[in-house]
């Protein structure tokens, strides 16, 4: 018999060595803590966050954490360190940047889609990224410029040029962050992916086809390394996202996610005023003035009707409060 197998769990536990990593991937009961340059594979049960609020907790990929290394070779995952943020959908923690991939063409851009993961990114902190797709498809006659006006980093995703320059200025967004791309499915997440990492070779909708299956195509949430330094995810996309979001953003802190609103929210004329009707407001005077993008716009006026209804009370309830 092997010497740990006399051993009380208190002995065990004394014996193991603790190390602090990052969760890459969770799969059946198992996660994958990278430490350093090695992956260990964790028993799951019973992880509690860690610090003060000792509470059970559901592990994501991008969370730290603590595990144990025992003699025998088994790990476990002890506790979860403080998050910084975290996504039910994707389920990811400690985002720094989303990249929201849309295509021209098959399937169309969804504003509401796009504006909707932009809104929830800047609640939670989160960098969001536009990425176009399909550039050879159509050209883009507009729907960048609606972005790069309002404030964001757009990137032309075009795999017909042949610099292929944008495959940089995403790693170097990339370096050292947790990132993850969010979008459509078929957008072309996976194709990104793998023109990023050459050598990962992610499934994508051709072979998909080809095996006669869905048209989801990515299955799991799992962190890859991107060469020159940090982690990004490639999570399922959404056929009809819009009627199944988990979380959402309360309506008094809705305006404060559209950033092109900071310049002229504040000086509105009555104090909570909702942006989408009210006299003098100074949101609605710049979307007259074409300062503010009615396509915008209108996505906010569409969250905004869906939130409205939702009283404080029942913010508790609701998953809006999960940073
Ligand atoms: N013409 C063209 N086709 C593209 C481009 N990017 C991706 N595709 C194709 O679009 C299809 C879908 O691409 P995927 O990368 O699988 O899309 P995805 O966003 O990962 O989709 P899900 O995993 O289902 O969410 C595949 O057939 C790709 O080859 C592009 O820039 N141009
Ligand atoms: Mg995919
Ligand atoms: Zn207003």
């Amino acid at each position: 018999m092997a010497d740990h197998m006399k051993k009380t769990p208190r002995e065990m536990s004394r014996d193991a060595v603790r190390l602090e990593g990052m969760i890459i991937k969770g799969v059946g009961g198992f996660y994958y803590v990278e430490c350093g340059d090695r992956v260990y594979e964790c028993r799951a049960r019973g992880v509690l966050r860690g610090g003060a609020g000792r509470e059970r907790i559901t592990p994501l990929a991008g969370d730290r954490c603590v595990i144990s290394v025992h003699p025998d070779g088994l790990a476990s995952v002890d506790s979860i360190l403080e998050r910084r943020n975290f996504l039910l959908r994707p389920p990811l923690a400690n985002l720094d940047v989303l990249f929201i991939v849309v295509s021209l063409r098959d399937p169309q851009p969804n504003p509401l889609t796009v504006d909707r993961f932009i809104s929830l990114a800047e609640y939670k902190g989160i960098e969001p990224v536009i990425v176009i797709t399909k550039l050879d498809l159509m050209d883009d006659d507009g729907f960048g410029d609606i972005y790069r006006k309002a404030g964001f980093t757009v990137i032309r995703a075009d795999y017909t040029s042949q610099s292929r320059e944008f495959l940089g200025e995403i790693r170097e967004i990339m370096k050292n962050r947790i990132c993850a791309f969010a979008g459509n499915t078929g957008a072309g997440k996976s194709t990104l992916l793998n023109a990023l990492c050459p050598g990962l070779d992610r499934e994508t909708g051709e072979t998909s086809k080809k095996l006669g299956r869905g048209r989801h195509t990515t299955r799991e949430t799992e962190l890859f390394s991107v060469e020159g330094g940090g982690k990004i995810a490639d999570t399922p996309g959404f056929s009809s996202f819009d009627g199944e979001f988990a979380e959402f953003v309360y309506k008094d802190e809705l305006a404060d996610t559209f950033r092109e609103f900071a310049d002229y929210a504040p000086h509105c004329r009555f104090t909570g005023c909702s942006h989408t009707c009210e006299k003098g407001c100074e949101v609605l005077a710049a979307l007259q003035r074409g300062e503010i993008s009615p396509s915008r716009h209108n996505s906010y006026v569409a969250l905004y009707n869906e939130v409205k209804d939702i009283r404080k009370w029942e913010k508790k309830r609701s998953r809006s409060l999960a940073k």
